[in-house]
């Protein structure tokens, strides 16, 4: 798994096509670089950019997570991309109790700046993902 969601990143940031017709996993990657099919992905800057940190599943806490820079992913993200299938995916600006403010974004959807959202930019902290509907 990780051998391919690896060749799907290089691929997407080289701009070069794996050949075959488009499927909508990758039509959803190119909205947003780097984003694997089935995953949710935060930037560290706006317009999907930056350092990225991406996952499958929900996380109490991105303390312990590592962005593509080798930091800490948590309370740096500015922008957001949801690749997940029939999932919303709510980012939290607190640990641990799905708390504090919050953001919604549904499937193959994202946010392109945090900073005009919220106040959200650099305050991700935590992930839910789950098929209640956002609103
Ligand atoms: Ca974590």
């Amino acid at each position: 798994m990780w051998r391919a969601v690896t060749v799907a990143l290089t691929a997407t940031a080289l701009g070069i096509s794996l050949g075959g017709a488009a499927n909508a996993d990758e039509k959803a990657m190119r909205k947003a670089p780097g984003c694997a099919a089935n995953r949710w992905c935060i930037y560290t800057n706006a317009n999907w950019g930056g350092a990225w940190y991406f996952a499958r599943d929900s996380d109490r806490s991105l303390k312990n997570n590592n962005a593509s820079d080798g930091h800490s992913i948590n309370d740096r993200g500015s922008s957001v991309w949801n690749n997940r299938d029939n999932r919303v995916v709510r980012f939290y600006t607190d640990n641990w109790n799905w708390n504090g403010r919050k953001v919604c974004v549904r499937p193959y959807t994202g946010i392109r700046n945090l900073a005009r959202y919220k106040k959200m930019n650099d305050a991700i902290s935590a992930v839910l993902v789950n098929q209640t509907l956002c609103g």
